[in-house]
């Protein structure tokens, strides 16, 4: 652990800090940031809480309100007291802008220091970072983790794959730090250069920013020889270092020190009990910049119920499945992109690179899974690959109970990304 003395405090004190910085930081916020002030006065609600309990009486706050407040008004402290900001990576409207000061910098670089740490990392290590550097917070957040932990770090960013493939040979690249996605580009590119790449010092990949399934998971594992772990963060609340998995590979510890993690029913609003699903809700504990209480994340998860073998006391989520706004309505059926992509992922002769295509027939609207066949497999004659397409179509509708199109296209003829994956396309034009 990099710091033992918070990962691993007994659950009372943990709960006594975490009322002593809420009621912090909702003074704070009540005195400084005009949003908060005129939302907590017209709803009648005091800017203090007794027990952590209360904290589900405060209104919450939405990607909207941030962007309504662009580019500055969320901020917390005088500007001259932000020395960065990043921004949001929504691909519609308006980005929106965090900031940080000095001590949120700080913050933020042991937090991701615990995230390498748990990931099993060291000094000794060579950390090649190839999130993309930039607004996107990514790239800078495992920086500034991987020189706090004392690693060897790599800022190579993400991109100019073959670069990479080098960089992880010449090196002596041990942990990777990208998207899933991106990782299997990096495996698949080796392969192309001749380069064996299981045959490298590469032993761990810390991957995260966008959903991805068990079984892409063991490919990823499989394809690289390594061990592979999931990371969780968003810009709106800090960027990666809100959660990570440790050795156990079994659910995301919350550092909890720094934010309040509640699950809430997406209808209603209403807490949900541990181990039951719903939308991840946090509230920062630490932040100067830009502190946030109850931000609605719309990613679907729920909190695993009980203590983790690993001795960390902070409680874990789930891999995030999905958001609310990239879930699938299918024949009234919810499917999250993830779910087609742990049924593809575990059928042999189809490789883990897939999209999900919406269209539209008349006034009905249209699903179709293009997905690549495996580049070893040869099909002697089109009914063999009608046969394998029915096959899977037959795994995707016993497994989620939808049914839809699917079509085997070609080897490397997906869109590769050097970010995160583009798993769904629409084509219904006014949509
Ligand atoms: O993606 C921060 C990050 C960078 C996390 C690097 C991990 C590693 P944003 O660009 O603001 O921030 O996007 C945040 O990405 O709300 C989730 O929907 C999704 N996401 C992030 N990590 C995961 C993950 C960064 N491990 C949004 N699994 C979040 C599933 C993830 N989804």
């Amino acid at each position: 652990m990099f710091q033992p003395q918070w990962e691993a405090m007994s659950r009372e004190k943990l709960e006594a800090v975490q009322v002593e910085r809420l009621n912090a930081v909702l003074s704070k916020v009540h005195e400084r940031v005009p949003l908060y002030r005129s939302r907590f006065d017209e709803s009648g609600v005091r800017p203090q809480v007794a027990t952590l309990d209360d904290v589900t009486s405060l209104p919450f706050t939405v990607k909207d309100d941030l962007r309504s407040q662009y580019p500055y008004g969320m901020f917390a402290v005088p500007r001259r007291d932000i020395v960065r900001v990043h921004a949001s990576s929504g691909t519609t409207g308006q980005i929106t802008v965090v900031g940080y000061t000095r001590t949120d910098i700080d913050n933020w670089a042991d937090l991701m220091a615990r995230t390498f740490a748990s990931a099993g990392a060291t000094p000794d290590d060579v950390v090649q970072v190839a999130y993309g550097y930039g607004l996107f917070t990514g790239g800078l957040g495992a920086h500034y983790g991987s020189e706090r932990l004392g690693a060897l770090t790599v800022p190579i960013s993400g991109g100019n794959t073959k670069r990479q493939v080098q960089v992880l040979q010449d090196f002596g690249t041990t942990i990777l730090a990208c998207t899933p996605s991106y990782s299997l580009l990096l495996a698949e590119t080796a392969e192309e250069m001749g380069v064996d790449i299981t045959s490298l010092p590469l032993r761990a990949g810390v991957f995260g920013a966008e959903p991805w399934s068990e079984n892409m998971r063991t490919q990823i594992e499989q394809k690289l020889s390594i061990t592979a772990i999931d990371i969780y963060g968003l810009s709106e609340v800090l960027g990666p270092g809100v959660a990570s998995e440790c050795s156990e590979q079994h659910g995301l510890h919350v550092n909890e020190d720094h934010f309040l993690i509640e699950i809430v029913d997406p209808e209603t609003l209403r807490p949900v009990e541990d181990g039951t699903y719903g939308e991840v809700v946090f509230t920062t504990l630490t932040k100067e910049g830009i502190p946030v209480i109850r931000y609605r994340t719309r990613d679907i998860s729920r909190i695993i119920p009980g203590e983790c073998p690993c001795g960390r006391v902070f409680r874990r989520m789930e891999r995030v499945s999905g958001r609310t706004d990239d879930m699938l309505i299918i024949r009234g059926v919810n499917v999250f992109p993830s779910q087609i992509e742990q049924v593809l992922t575990g059928i042999e002769g189809v490789a883990p690179h897939y999209q999900v295509i919406l269209g539209r027939k008349g006034s009905m609207d249209t699903v179709e899974v293009h997905v690549e066949v495996a580049p070893d497999t040869e099909f002697d004659e089109i009914r063999e690959l009608e046969e394998m397409q029915r096959r899977v179509r037959s795994e995707i509708e016993s497994a989620l109970a939808v049914s839809i199109g699917v079509r085997l296209v070609e080897p490397r003829s997906i869109e590769r990304s050097e970010g995160k994956a583009r798993r769904v396309i629409d084509q219904r034009g006014d949509a």
